[in-house]
């Protein structure tokens, strides 16, 4: 029988994923490969590319242990083509194989480079989800407006998850109103678990800090999990320590403690070490036992079987171009501060000097104070779309551009979030202790001292003030902004025009 190909991707790594249920390990080859092009389209975090790699050289040799015949291609291989197409083709004529099998990539790239190849690839539908595409099809057609929380009712009755019969679990579907305290310095968290590198990471860590030492981001220390066991213990450790406190704190921002009660496992969930809806189980289990109270346990399921979920069906529903929506028309460049460039906002500093040194910044984080910044800014969503695609751990297209481009730009004018997600400084000063420290005062809302938030806020509205002031849920601040006296007005458009043009010469602001 002729050999076929079997394509696993560096964010396919479960053994069970769509492509390899199919294969045939007396016949099949499993062709994976690090390649240039993949570490190029931005450019990646250098914890992230080590991650894959090392997650990718796990795999592989745990495949190779089931009985699998693996063709891996290190990054350095001489005869590396450094494309993904480009190592099927060689692969191909290494074997005598015409076919190949692949499981759909997440990104809309690599889907048509796939179907460009001239060998005959047949891209099954990845299934490591909770709604195919089909399932999220049925729901969408027809509705006017697709809505996260109306999805995720449907995905909790689909599952069966959080569920009293046909009822949901403690008679409301949503326990939002209990959650989104803010912190206090003198909080307890959990230190997160961290893995001392193998041998495998070491050796992926030199070759990361050879090949990819220039791009942003602090490569060492390097402790994520790079295989299922370890990403399981992460798990275990959220459930057991963090869970309970997640709802209450999902939104508080600390500059002393970067984590909070946060799970971590977004990247682990997106390259496959971990399943959505083994941890969903596990976590109700945690609730069902006494272990967590509801309100954590739903709003940590909510973010998995709810926006995870509802994200990955706008990107594939919504097609190729989404990720280069612009529906404000939002051209401004993104300013160096964004790569690590000083800035005296002492909240935009510490979620980005926590990006470079982590790869990681909490949901809150990526939303209100970079994402923020970026869209009452007027910064282009194509640049902040990079921007978000580079630099953290989890960011793969289908999750990330809905996230970027949808919920924290609005740049789709409106599919993902029914406004747009803009806040002065108070809500900043609300959630977290970073205005006790920063250059600007958050109280001052004109003048020398005025936090560029307060100014860059009204700018934005009013800029948009046609758009927007008939949307119900933004009406109050339209109402607020005609209560203030003339002058002061005048004054907070001029200082924000002058914040802006101050940022775009590269001055510090
Ligand atoms: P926790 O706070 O512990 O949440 C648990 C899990 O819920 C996460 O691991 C994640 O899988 C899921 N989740 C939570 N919120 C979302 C969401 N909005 N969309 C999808 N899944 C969600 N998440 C990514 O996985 N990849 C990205 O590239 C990404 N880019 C983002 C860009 C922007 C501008 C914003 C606002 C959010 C983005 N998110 C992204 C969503 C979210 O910020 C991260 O999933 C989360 O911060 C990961 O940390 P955690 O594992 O500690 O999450
Ligand atoms: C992100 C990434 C990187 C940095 N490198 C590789 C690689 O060398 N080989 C590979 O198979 N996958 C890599 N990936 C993940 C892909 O970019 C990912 O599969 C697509 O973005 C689709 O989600
Ligand atoms: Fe950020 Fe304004 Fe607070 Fe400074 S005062 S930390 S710029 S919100």
């Amino acid at each position: 029988m002729v050999t076929r190909l079997v394509l696993v991707l560096g964010d396919q790594l479960t053994e069970t994923v769509a492509a390899l249920r199919k294969a045939d390990k007396d016949r099949d080859v499993v062709v994976m490969a690090e390649v240039a092009d993949e570490t190029a389209y931005v450019g990646h975090h250098p914890k992230k590319i080590a991650l894959i790699f090392a997650a990718m050289r796990k795999f592989a040799a745990r495949l190779r242990d089931d009985g699998w015949d693996i063709a891996y291609s290190e990054f350095d291989d001489t005869d590396n083509t450094g494309s993904i197409p480009g190592e099927l083709l060689r692969r191909a004529d290494q074997y005598g194989a015409r076919e190949v099998l692949a499981t759909e990539p997440g990104e809309w790239r690599l889907i048509a480079a796939l179907d460009d190849t001239p060998l005959k690839v047949t891209q099954l539908e990845n299934d490591r989800f909770a709604a195919s595409h089909k399932d999220f099809e049925d729901w969408a057609k027809g509705r006017k407006a697709l809505r996260m929380e109306y999805f995720y009712r449907e995905m909790r009755r689909k599952t069966g998850l959080l569920m009293d019969g046909d009822e949901p679990e403690g008679g409301q579907w949503n326990y939002d109103h209990e959650n989104r305290k803010p912190a206090s310095d003198d909080l307890f968290a959990p230190e997160p678990v961290r893995v001392e590198p193998d041998e495998t990471v070491q050796e992926v860590l030199a070759l990361v800090a050879d090949r990819f030492g220039d791009n942003f981001g602090r490569l060492e220390p390097f402790a994520f999990a790079t295989d299922r066991q370890g990403a399981l213990k992460v798990l275990r450790h959220f459930i057991k320590n963090a869970l309970p406190c997640f709802g209450d704190y999902q939104d508080a921002m600390l500059a002393g403690n970067r984590f909070l009660y946060h799970s971590l496992i977004s990247a682990y969930l997106n390259i496959g070490l971990l399943d959505p809806l083994e941890v969903c189980k596990r976590v109700e289990k945690a609730y069902r036992d006494g272990d967590a109270p509801l309100n954590a346990a739903e709003g940590f399921i909510r973010q998995i079987l709810g926006w995870r979920e509802f994200m990955r069906g706008i990107y594939f529903r919504e097609g190729r171009d989404y990720p280069r929506r612009n529906r404000l028309n939002h051209q401004r460049g993104l300013p160096p501060l964004y790569w690590g460039a000083e800035t005296k906002m002492n909240c935009l500093h510490h979620a980005i000097a926590q990006t470079r040194d982590e790869a990681y910044a909490h949901h809150i984080q990526r939303l209100m104070i970079t994402g923020n910044f970026a869209l009452i800014a007027g910064i282009n969503p194509a640049e902040v779309h990079e921007w978000y695609l580079s630099v953290y751990i989890d960011a793969f297209e289908w999750v990330e551009a809905p996230n970027t481009v949808g919920m924290s730009q609005f740049a789709d004018g409106g599919i993902v979030g029914s406004k747009p997600y803009v806040s002065s400084g108070n809500y900043i000063d609300r959630m977290s202790d970073y205005c006790s420290d920063c250059a600007y005062s958050v109280k001052a809302k004109t003048g020398d001292k005025a936090c560029p938030f307060n100014l860059l806020y009204w700018a934005f509205l009013i800029r948009h003030r046609e758009r927007f002031e008939g949307n119900p849920r933004m009406a109050q601040m339209y109402r607020t902004w005609e209560r203030m006296d003339e002058k002061r007005r005048a004054t907070v458009l001029d200082e924000a025009e002058a914040f802006l043009e101050r940022m775009s010469r590269g001055e510090t602001v």
